[in-house]
């Protein structure tokens, strides 16, 4: 099985409040469609959570009550996304249902708490899709807090071991610097915690959850065992596909250590 997170800056132009990339989402669930493995989609907010989220500093916690109607209204519009994701994955015959986690996990300090995971694991075993997306949760310490996408990929990681991991961004992985800003940035093809640390690189829009430094250390933390977790670009036609059936394509790949060579070593 493998899982897959489609970023809110492929599937929504991140610029522009509310705006669904349709015929990219109806591209990329067709993609993964045709390549017959069987996937779970994750999905980022794009500009359907960041931009209110950040107006309202949703992100540091409960600070004033004008905060309140604004979690509400994230919260709608990130069901309103992941509803017209559901709608292209089921357009490919993927039959899929949106998973609010706001709804079902709470945080801690920040630390997603998902106690009850039950429904999700009978869903995929019924063959449904179960799509999770970044949302607002409740948080027992800080009143409400930001659950990114890439948080509840490290959960479903967790639950369903899957084979491979793959992060859909809109930039073809990992930099030496930023490309949209440096034309001699060059792509990294391998990252391991070492490269990570020498690489200093941003997002170029607002994005309350962080870059792809985060999206790299979340990315090697589940690489656990020898698991391949690719960053490939969503934007360019093909290349999920391409890449879902083994080909090879430029993309960064966060490789682990297995544990057979960590005992070898030991
Ligand atoms: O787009 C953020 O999730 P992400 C969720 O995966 C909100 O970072 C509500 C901004």
């Amino acid at each position: 099985m493998i899982l897959i997170k489609l970023g809110g800056s492929v599937i929504t132009d991140k610029s522009q409040y509310r705006t669904f990339r349709k015929d990219v989402m109806a591209r990329l669930a067709s993609e993964i469609a045709q390549s017959g493995q069987s996937v779970i989609v994750t999905h980022g907010a794009g500009s359907f959570g960041h931009i209110v989220a950040k107006k309202f500093y949703i992100n540091q916690g409960l600070i004033d009550f004008n905060q309140v109607p604004a979690i509400a209204h994230v919260q709608y519009d990130v069901r309103d996304l992941s509803q017209m994701v559901v709608n292209q994955l089921r357009a490919a015959n993927i039959p899929a249902v949106s998973v609010a986690p706001g709804s079902c996990f709470v945080m801690d300090d920040g630390k997603l708490i998902a106690t009850d995971t039950e429904a999700i694991r009978a869903l995929a075993h019924m063959g449904i899709m179960p799509v999770l997306f970044g949302d607002v949760l409740m948080d027992r310490a800080k009143g409400f807090g930001i659950c990114s996408g890439d948080q509840l990929m490290e959960l479903l990681c967790d639950i369903f071991k899957p084979d491979a991991i793959v992060f859909v961004s809109d930039i073809d992985g990992l930099y030496t610097d930023d490309p949209k800003t440096n034309p001699d940035a060059k792509l990294i093809p391998e990252v391991t915690k070492k490269t990570l640390e020498e690489i200093r690189t941003g997002s170029t829009v607002d994005d309350v959850t962080g870059g792809v430094v985060n999206k790299m250390e979340a990315m090697l933390r589940m690489c656990e065992g020898g698991r391949e977790v690719a960053l490939v670009n969503g934007n360019v036609p093909g290349r999920l596909l391409a890449l879902l059936s083994g080909e090879d394509v430029p993309c960064t790949m966060a490789r682990g250590e297995r544990y057979d060579n960590q005992r070898q070593e030991g």
